[in-house]
This record gives structure tokens, sequence and C-alpha cells, in this order.
């Protein structure tokens, strides 16, 4: 392509509101562009690369046996009032009417509307395992669209769907497409790890994880420092056990504690470390309340909360339910006294607590010498924190760390949570109906173009993988003006051409330091100047992501750029 001809408006500045590099130079070296929050155009050098990683999905995918389709976006409402989804889903579904007032959703995924077409399709066992994807935008209002296509409302997923007559079939898929997974990304150049994440609303018992490390991911992955155990944060079981100190126990009592509100505050005020306080956070568990206990220098795990009573949808109480449930202030919440109508659960390491402190449910009060099973007692005691680092890790090898991380898909045992909702059976060998199982695997393909980009850039520009870049070689001519020069460009861009390589041509009538500086910002891989030693049939190449830079004579150039590719 030559750029006199193309559309690849770059930018000098910076947009004021990207906040992060890959957001940044998308924008300025004119790969996409913003047509709402959380919307974007994907430019001809961002549709190349979004067509590169799409090559390499389908291949891995039509690889482990998986077979393309493509269904619609505009999902008729009746499919997700059958699963129930359309009551469950708040405004992140974003739904609409049609000319004759009838409700259909844009399709945030596809369980629903696949499991109704292989429902209508398919009767009999021998028909199964089948596995079927499709590469397709997806709508998913989020409350805040973030960090350019990393987090947007409209974007593209692959998302695979599979369906067994056995678990141990649907566990010979899952293990296909995990490995599928990894040769996707190892093949876009990823620093990426699966991890073992929480199987959340969608049901199904295995799920993981396909994390890229970045400071700039949104979820939290624990791995250990000895094995290759890594876990989303939200997951990760603690293994830890407490040791109840042989202290005496002392008496229960209510001390004035005026303004003291949090547990660093309440602990400094009362000389004591928050090992000792007793957290206490009121969570609306689906239509109940439910406080929830946690040692003071942990955090309460909302995620293990919403597991341990399989509840669909789990949030902190605002101060006003607080107020109207407990009597009392947030910062004054208690397992004393606290009535029937709450339910009272806490993690293990409030059972070791000896002599503790926890608020009195009055405001300015809390109690000390607490000492549970005596004062307070529980409906249950779980695994309800966060792990922390330090933390042994959950496979008993060696300590848990953190890391930041991009999720980039997602795999799930779905089990028959669609399969049930949407009547979904077929006919065993022996003509019994059964129900069939699922499996269901996502990769955010726009999102991924995205973590490539925040991962290898540098200072100068946008850096690209050779197997994702829009093109092998930028080819610049130094000066438009000098007729050697041109020509020899000219002529080495068809035969460059002729030879296979996809080639950018900067045929500007531009200053060398724009060239240059585009070209850096851009970041196709391989670049040639064809410049002042253009009559010895002597270029100038140069490795993008190593700042490698060689002089080449024009009857090496297309074995050197070959080489270089690799
Ligand atoms: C919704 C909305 C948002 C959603 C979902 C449904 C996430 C929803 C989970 C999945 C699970 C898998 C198939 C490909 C891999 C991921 N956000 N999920 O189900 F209605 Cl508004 O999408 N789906």
């Amino acid at each position: 392509m030559r750029q006199s001809q193309s559309f690849i408006p770059t930018l000098r500045e910076v947009p004021a509101d990207a906040e992060v590099k890959s957001h940044q130079l998308l924008l300025r070296a004119g790969f996409i562009r913003q047509s709402a929050s959380g919307v974007y155009t994907f430019l001809p050098l961002g549709q190349r690369v979004l067509q590169k990683v799409e090559a390499i999905i389908r291949e891995e995918m039509n690889r482990a046996g998986a077979i393309e389709l493509l269904m619609p976006a505009l999902q008729p409402a009746e499919l997700w009032q059958q699963s129930g989804r359309w009551y469950s889903y708040g405004p992140e579904l974003m739904r609409l009417k049609d000319r004759h007032e009838r409700d259909f959703a844009l399709g945030p995924t596809h369980e629903e509307m696949i499991t109704v077409l292989v429902r209508d399709e398919v009767k009999t066992y021998k028909r199964l395992p089948l596995t079927l994807y499709q590469i397709q935008v997806k709508f998913r209002d989020e409350k805040r669209p973030r960090f350019g296509l990393l987090r947007g409302r409209e974007f593209i997923m692959k998302d695979a769907y599979s369906f067994h007559t056995s678990q141990e079939s649907l566990d010979e898929t899952y293990k296909k497409m995990y490995e599928a997974y990894s040769n996707i990304f190892r093949r876009c150049g990823l620093n990426f790890r699966a991890v073992i994440a929480d199987s959340g609303a969608i049901g199904g018992k295995d799920t993981h994880e396909f994390m890229v490390l970045s400071d700039i991911g949104e979820d939290t992955i624990a791995y250990s420092d000895a094995s290759d155990y890594a876990a989303n944060i939200e997951m990760a079981p603690v293994i830890t056990t407490y040791e109840k100190s042989d202290e005496p126990l002392r008496d229960l009592e209510k001390v004035h504690t005026p303004g003291q509100k949090t547990i660093e505050q309440v602990a400094s005020y009362l000389q004591v470390t928050p090992e000792k306080c007793i957290k206490s956070l009121l969570f609306k568990v689906d239509d109940r309340y439910v406080l929830v206990l946690v040692r003071g220098d942990h955090e309460a795990n909302d995620v293990k909360v919403k597991n341990l009573f399989d509840a669909s949808i789990v949030e902190l109480a605002t101060p006003e339910e607080t107020k109207q449930v407990m009597n009392c202030e947030i910062g004054s919440l208690g397992p004393i006294g606290v009535g029937e109508a709450v339910t009272v659960v806490a993690d293990h390491a409030v059972k070791a607590i000896v002599n503790g402190v926890c608020g009195a449910n009055e405001e300015g009060y809390h109690y000390i010498g607490v000492n549970p099973e005596r004062d307070f007692t529980v409906a249950q005691y779980a695994d309800l924190r966060f792990i922390q680092e330090g933390d042994p890790s959950p496979d008993g090898k060696g300590t848990i760390r953190f890391a930041r991380g991009i999720e980039v898909g997602h795999v799930f045992k779905l089990g028959t949570k669609y399969s049930e909702a949407m009547n979904a059976v077929y006919l065993d060998e022996n003509g019994r109906s059964q129900t069939m199982i699922m499996g269901c695997y996502g990769i955010g393909v726009s999102r991924l173009v995205a973590a490539i980009a925040e991962q290898f850039a540098d200072e100068n520009g946008l850096v690209w993988p050779a197997a994702v870049a829009p093109f092998d070689v930028h080819l610049i001519s130094v000066n438009a003006k000098n007729d050697e020069q041109r020509q020899l460009a000219d002529e080495w861009y068809e035969k460059l051409g002729q030879a296979g390589l996809e080639v950018l041509y900067d045929d500007r009538p531009e200053r060398a330091g724009v060239k240059f500086a585009d070209s850096d910002l851009i970041g196709i891989p391989i670049r040639v100047t064809v410049g002042k030693r253009a009559s010895e049939g002597i270029v100038e190449v140069k490795v993008r992501q190593t700042g490698e830079t060689m002089e080449v004579s024009v009857n090496e150039l297309i074995d050197t750029i070959r080489r270089l590719l690799q």
C-alpha cells in the first residue's frame, strides 16, 4: 500500500482522555478512532491487525476441531426470558424494540442462541460431540468503559460452544481448547498465564482465565513463587490455619470510641493490633442481608461470599440499608446482639481471635474482650477472605505473590445450565432422552489487539510482532524529490510485493523526520530506508523491536528481511 493513497491519520499530540499507552498509541498511530464512549472504529491499520489476530484464532480453532458459523447480534428477548437472564441482568444488557414493539437484546454473549440452534438440529448422540464457534461483535453497556479497546461497550469476541454426551467428552474438548488458547496467545507473542478462575454467574465448575501480564490489568493474579499455581485472586482459596492464643479470656466490655470508624482508627485508639479486631461488613446477598466477619488485617472476598450462598447478586449494603437494618453506621457494625433477620458468617481466621475488638452496633461504641462462640455465634465459618501476598500457595508449594493481568480468554465447563434451561436434549444409544453437557470458550479479539499493543509498545510508539503486524515492511524513500532514490524505492516496492511481502510504502512528499517518527509510531517490524547510498544499491534495514540497524545491498534485501521476520 502506498501511504500517499492510504488513510493513516497519525497524531502528534497525546489525546487527553487516553490514560494507558496502548490507547494513546492506537489513536496517535491512526489505528482506531472513538465514535462514542467505549465504541471504536478500526481504521485500515487497525483492521489489518484485527484480521491477522482473527486468522491465528481461526487456524487454532479449526485445528482443535471447532466449526465456524456466524450468529446474529440481534437476539429475540424470548431466548433470554427462557433462560431467565432477561430478568437477572441489569443495564449492562443492551435492549431495544423493533418496529412492532417486540423486545430484542444486542448480544453480549450467545449461550441461549447457540443452545437453541443445536437443540433444534441435533437429536441423537451420534451427532455429538460438536463444537461451534464464531467471531462476532458483542454489546455490553459497561458502567465505566476505559482504556480504549480494553473495556469497550461494543467489541469483537471469538465465542465457542461445545455439546457433549458425557463429562469425559467435555473434559477432552476443554483440554483441546485450553491448548488452542495457549497456541494462540503464544503465536501473538504474549506473556500470558492460565489462571484458575471463578465460574461466577456462568455456572459449571472448572474454569480458567487466560491473563496477559500487565501493570494496567484490571485483574489480580495470585501465583506461587515455587510452582505453576496461578489463580484469579477472587478465586484463590486460603489454606492458612490459625493458632488460638492461650491467653486467659477477659470479660466483654463496651467502651466509648468517639469518632473511631475504621479498623486502623479503632485499633490505634484502643492500643491493639488489627489482627485483634473483627471487621464486620453488611452484604446484600440476593434478597437477604448477611453480616460477613473477617479479621481486621484481611479483606472480605465478595466472590467467595457469593459462592458460599450460590447467589447471583452480592453487593455491599449501602449506608442507608446498613442504618435501616443494623440501626447504626457502617463504622460501628459488629456480630454481638445481631437480630435473626441478618445471617452472620465469618472467615476461619475470626474463630481464633481471643479478647478481640468489634463494633457494638451503637454509634461511637465498640466491645473489647470479645471472644467468638462465647459472646456471639455465627451461622458458618468459611474461607471468605482474599488471599494475600505471603500466604501459603493453595497447592502447598511456596508462597503467594501478586501480578496484574488483562483477561484475554476465558474457558468454562458449563455443564447443563443452559441445555436444561433451553431443553436441549438428545436420544442416547438406548433411545433415552438425555440433556446435553456444554462447555463455552471466549477470547476478547479486539481486547487482544490492545493487549499486544500494551505489552510491546516502547517510548517511540507501537511495536507489532511479525505474526500480527499490519505489514511486514515499512519502505521509506527519504527524499521523494531525488529521482534516483525514488526510482530505487519504486522498484523495490514492486519487487518486495512480488516476493510475497506486505509493504507499506511511505512515498509522501514529507520531511524525513516526519516519516521516521510516523514509522516508529506505527510499529511495522522491519523498516527499509532508501537514502543517500541508493546510487550504490545500498539501503538501510532497521528492526523496530530491537533498534538493530544494518546497511544491505538490494541483492540481499529479500533474504535479509525474511531472516529478520523469523
Ligand atoms: C450478559 C451481560 C454481560 C455478560 C454476560 C451476560 C459476561 C455473560 C459471561 C460470559 C461467559 C462466556 C461465551 C464465551 C465465553 C464467555 N458478561 N458473561 O454471560 F447478559 Cl450484559 O459471557 N460466554
